[in-house]
């Protein structure tokens, strides 16, 4: 029955995760670096960058368009910056092999940056503001995509899904952190709604002929929209700017004329700033941290819950219970490691 659900224990889905990826050709640190993004987001219930993930990926590496073995470049071009250059291999290798660096870099200079370039993304963009948080660090992360959303007050595909992720280290508790598209909804979750034939809610997308449409197909192949109207469009704009132009790669218009109609996934850049509160604060920084507990305090008081609390508590249930795919989904992955010509 297609409502029905495969449970996996973790290591089942890191284990396939490799298989899939290595038997479509994807070679050496990057099969680790990928399996392990997309393990975390089926383990945190984020169902749209979970292991549907490895369909996308597979899809990408079919196209040809992501290089399945290059091995990133790290430079740094000035002390408060760090480039990774992916050369066109998928984003989290060149991430985690950049990691050390824009750490060593904030602590020395109280803030610093990293431009990823020439990478192919596909993932969530938490798992990298997580890792800076575990380092006491105050993060932020985002990225262009492929021109699939309209302008407000337009009607034609011209942003990307751009995605900003921010991340709040908290001494005693889960991290804060928020990670959520510019557009109304991810096109994975629009992508989700098409696989098991539900129509999405009014507001995420309008058809080709620039009609509101509920019809996830429909909003796919006409243009999705933005989050909040204007204020969306115009965070939209900046995500484009400050991880297109900004860092020499590109904007979402041009990473989608890149495509070609491959159907890959985006390919561009990413923007990742770290912040140590101790530039600016030094020893006082602890004192100021413990009043940032007292506003989410009062968050919680008034029965709001932060974001970052469901992934936190979802993780806890998957590690000790695995995780729920659809079986159509699972079925669809283990169909891969049929496929006569990977
Ligand atoms: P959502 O609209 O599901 O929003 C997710 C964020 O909002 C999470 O931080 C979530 O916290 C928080 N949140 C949700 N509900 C609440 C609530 N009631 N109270 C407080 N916080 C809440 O995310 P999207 O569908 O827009 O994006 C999903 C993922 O897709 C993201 O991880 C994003 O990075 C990824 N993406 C990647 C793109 C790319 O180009 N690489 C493009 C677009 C999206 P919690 O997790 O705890 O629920
Ligand atoms: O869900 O919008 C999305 C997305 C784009 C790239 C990776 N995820």
């Amino acid at each position: 029955m297609e409502n029905d659900m495969v449970t996996m224990a973790l290591d089942e889905v890191d284990l396939l995760a490799r298989r899939v990826l290595t038997r479509h050709g994807l070679r050496g640190d990057h099969v680790d670096a990928v399996a392990r993004t997309i393990v975390a987001g089926e383990r945190d219930g984020c169902a749209s960058h979970g292991v549907y993930r490895l369909l996308v990926a597979v899809n990408t590496l079919k196209s040809g368009k992501v290089d399945p073995a290059v091995e990133p470049v790290i430079t740094r071009p000035a002390p408060g910056l760090v480039r990774a250059d992916a050369g066109g291999g998928f984003a989290q290798l060149a991430i985690e092999r950049a990691l050390s660096a824009l750490v060593d870099s904030a602590r020395t200079n109280g803030i610093a940056a990293l431009a990823v370039n020439r990478c192919i993304h596909f993932a969530a963009l938490w798992p990298e503001v997580e890792m800076l948080v575990e380092h006491g660090l105050v993060a932020l992360a985002t990225t262009p995509s492929h021109a699939w959303v309209a302008p407000a007050g337009g009607s034609r595909p011209l942003f990307g899904t751009n995605p900003i992720a921010f991340g709040w280290p908290r001494p005693d508790a889960s991290p804060f952190v928020f990670d959520f598209a510019t557009s109304a909804a991810a096109r994975g979750e629009i992508e989700l709604h098409r696989r098991a034939g539900n129509p999405i809610p009014a507001g995420w997308g309008i058809d080709a002929d620039g009609h509101p449409t509920t019809d996830a197909q429909a909003a796919l192949d006409g243009a999705m929209l933005t989050w909040g109207g204007y204020k969306g469009s115009a965070l939209s704009t900046m995500v484009e700017l400050i991880a297109g132009p900004l860092i020499g790669d590109l904007t979402s218009a041009e990473s989608i004329a890149w495509d070609a109609g491959a159907g890959a996934s985006p390919y561009g850049g990413e923007l990742i700033v770290a912040i140590d509160p101790a530039g600016f604060l030094g020893a006082a920084a602890a004192g100021h941290l413990a009043r940032a507990e007292t506003l989410f305090d009062a968050l919680a008081a008034q029965g709001a819950r932060l974001p970052g609390a469901r992934r936190h508590a979802n993780r806890k249930l998957s590690v000790a219970e695995g995780v729920r795919v659809p079986a159509a989904l699972h079925r669809d992955i283990m169909a891969l490691l049929e496929e006569e010509d990977a």
